[in-house]
């Protein structure tokens, strides 16, 4: 709780000094203290979670050791930070973290009056509700007047009241900060409702008594691009988390992945040896070296092999690919070119 109030007035202190100052180099602090300090969430299976020797996976944890991989050429040259919604933008506005990659929708405000930069997608989603099989529900306009669990300092607590009201029902919000919290109390059945990003659903499900006695509703009543984040006013470091993900992205439509990598390599095709590194100074003009990409893929994976490993269809979440497919594959993923 100190911390969380200590970090505030720090955080508001410096989000005002990232308006008028534009503080740069984080990439140089990261190379010197030899590792990326990453803040992820407190543990939401397939997106960032600890096992039991407190080494982190998931899909938010590949982009923090994807970024490692860029810097260092070693995915395990990061300590991760884990926060809670509530606490996560003052602790990338102090300076406590280097980067965020922790389930965060883009919004406007987010993106200009908190002083931080979105660098990209790495999860399009959406909110949705998870009720109790019993409740005998089959859609969200039939929730009124039901009891709603959710998160504090989220757009999912904004978004529930948007929706109740343009729905014209009465509902009660029952909020935690921490979301094993909300968990919890939905679990014990002290609220009718839980909320949150569609994919957030499907790993909470999972730490429930029995997740086989609920489901998820139909409805989806927001879009949630969820990315990683970095400091406005370091635009070197925004750009090398930004160019991280586009690799990964682009590494997928070029068919390179961490198993074909070192046969890529010698591939005749332009847009693979920029990729690689084997022509063009591409991490050079990053502030890393050429074969940043590479690394990246060796380590960490294309965007799909991460997609697969974590969340997808053979993972305890079992989430199709559906708008996280590639723009050419029925998706909106789509990275700029390596060019
Ligand atoms: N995407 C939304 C919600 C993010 C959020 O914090 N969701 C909760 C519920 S899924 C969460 O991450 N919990 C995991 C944790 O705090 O470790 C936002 O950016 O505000």
């Amino acid at each position: 709780m100190k911390r969380t109030l200590k970090s505030l007035v720090i955080g508001t202190a410096a989000a005002i000094a990232v308006a008028t100052t534009a503080p740069a180099g984080t990439l140089d602090d990261v190379k010197k203290k030899g590792f990326v300090q990453c803040g992820v969430s407190q543990g939401l299976p397939g997106f960032s979670n600890p096992d039991d020797k407190g080494n982190w996976t998931g899909l938010d944890v590949d982009v923090c050791r994807a970024v490692a991989a860029a810097v260092f050429g070693d995915p395990n040259k990061v300590k991760f930070t884990p926060l809670s919604a509530k606490e996560r933008f003052t602790a990338l506005q102090s300076g406590e973290v280097d980067m965020l990659s922790r389930n965060t929708t883009w919004t406007a405000t987010r993106d200009t009056a908190l002083g931080l930069n979105f660098a990209g997608v790495n999860y399009y989603d959406g909110q949705g509700f998870m009720v109790r099989k019993s409740l005998g529900v089959t859609s969200a306009k039939q929730l009124g007047g039901a009891a709603v669990c959710t998160n504090t300092g989220t757009t999912t607590e904004l978004n529930v009241a948007d929706y109740f009201r343009a729905n014209k029902m009465q509902y009660e919000v029952v909020a935690f900060e921490k979301s094993d919290e909300v968990v919890k109390a939905y679990d014990e059945g002290r609220c009718d409702v839980y909320t949150t990003d569609r994919s957030g659903l499907a790993a909470q499900r999972l730490k429930l008594k029995n997740p086989d006695e609920h489901i998820v509703l139909p409805e989806i009543i927001s879009k949630e691009p969820l990315g990683p984040v970095v400091r406005q006013g370091d635009d070197q470091w925004f750009d090398l988390v930004k160019w991280t993900l586009f690799a990964m992205v682009n590494a997928e439509e070029l068919g390179v992945n961490s198993k074909n990598v070192d046969e890529m390599k010698k591939s005749n095709n332009p847009a693979i040896k920029r990729l690689l590194g084997v022509e063009g100074k591409f991490g050079e003009n990053l502030g890393v070296s050429n074969d940043w990409a590479y690394n990246i893929i060796k380590h960490v994976g294309n965007y799909g092999e991460s997609y697969d490993r974590n969340v997808g269809p053979k993972t305890p979440l079992g989430l199709a690919r559906g708008l996280n497919a590639l723009w050419n594959k029925g998706g909106i993923m789509y990275a700029p070119p390596i060019r």
